[in-house]
């Protein structure tokens, strides 16, 4: 029984959710266990790890380090293949009313192709996650970082893309600069089937030292990985909020990255997030995370007089600005502003 008070309820793709809070594709969603788990937990909704035509082992082995304020990740996308988690979710229990999401990555765009085929004929999936950011399997770029390669691959993948299929989204790298969010942007929104994208994915290609040690953390690309975790979260913050106000209205952004508090899911939801995912802090935390997201977030809805959900969603406010004066020059603006 939902004994959650209604205000953290939400929709999306014309869907009710308990909460907007889910998991992030990535850790603990890849076996059925992992899956299992989510399904009993208090995650709102279940997505899958991104995955492949054939099953993958993924990289060689050290490929995950949690650093200070985060983790570093060069996985190289380790699933079951599609087939596994189509047949799982076919064969859920239809009293659980979850939507399930599917995550898939492929190695190129006939594998996309191939994947995308074979998931649009399942009905038992509410959506599906098109994975255009995995920035950890050697010698392929991450494909949204290229415009010419995303515009090619939505315009082959999604162009007709039937109404009565799973929902289409993307999931997108994180963008460093306006032109590039408007770019972007122009490219997502001219594409009509496309009903979310997520934002972010990994800080791609970072290095982390293995603690007081010459040697890298991990083995894979000689070190370089993705960065998650809570470091990440003003970049993912940025990326959803300057995403959602230039994608068309009907396209929802789901934020993702660095969520480690109800207070991180409140400021996601400020910035315009329809929902939110968690990675390397449900990899940290488990399953019970979802529960303590939750209860946080009720307090902060109640802190900042939120009436629900749906109330906090895009009220980020501005920061009002004095106009700086000779004298401003020589005071220790550094320190001087405290936002309390
Ligand atoms: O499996 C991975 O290495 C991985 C993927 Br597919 C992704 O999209 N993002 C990430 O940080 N790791």
């Amino acid at each position: 029984m939902n004994t959650r008070p209604h205000r953290l309820e939400t929709r999306f793709l014309n869907q009710e959710l308990s909460s907007p809070i889910f998991n992030a594709s990535g850790p603990l969603c890849v076996s059925e266990d992992d899956l299992e788990a989510l399904e009993t937990s208090r995650a709102s909704m279940i997505l899958t790890k991104s995955c492949t035509l054939h099953p993958r082992l993924g990289n060689a082995i050290p490929r995950y380090q949690a650093v200070t304020g985060g983790s570093i990740n060069s996985m190289g996308l380790p699933n079951l293949g599609i087939k596994a988690y189509l047949d799982y979710s076919e064969n859920r229990d239809c009293l659980n009313e979850k939507p399930f999401l599917l995550s898939v990555a492929g190695l190129s765009l006939d594998e996309n192709r191939e994947l995308l085929q074979l998931a649009k004929k399942s009905a038992s999936l509410s959506g599906i996650e098109l994975n255009l950011s995995c920035p950890n399997i050697p010698g392929k770029p991450q494909i949204a970082y290229d415009f010419e390669s995303l515009q090619d691959h939505l315009e082959i993948l999604l162009s007709d893309w039937p109404v009565d299929a799973p929902a289409i989204g993307v999931k997108l790298p994180p963008y460093f600069d306006p032109s590039h969010w408007d770019t972007a942007a122009s490219i997502l929104n001219s594409c009509p089937t496309i009903r979310f994208v997520t934002a972010i994915n990994s800080v791609g290609n970072t290095l982390a030292f293995a603690s007081d040690s010459v040697e890298v953390a991990i083995a894979p690309k000689n070190g370089l990985g993705g960065l998650g975790g809570g470091m990440i979260k003003p970049i993912a913050l940025a990326n959803v909020r300057e995403l959602r106000n230039r994608l068309r209205p009907d396209i929802a952004v789901i934020g993702c990255g660095g969520v480690e508090s109800g207070r991180d899911v409140l400021e996601h939801l400020l910035c315009g997030a329809q929902a939110v995912q968690v990675g390397t802090a449900f990899y940290s935390e488990g399953t019970a995370i979802f529960s303590r997201l939750e209860s946080e977030l009720l307090h902060e809805l109640m802190k900042s007089s939120f009436s629900s959900v749906d109330d906090a969603r895009g009220k980020w406010k501005p920061r009002m600005g004095i106009k700086a004066t000779h004298a401003t020059q020589y005071e220790n603006e550094y320190t001087n502003h405290s936002l309390l």
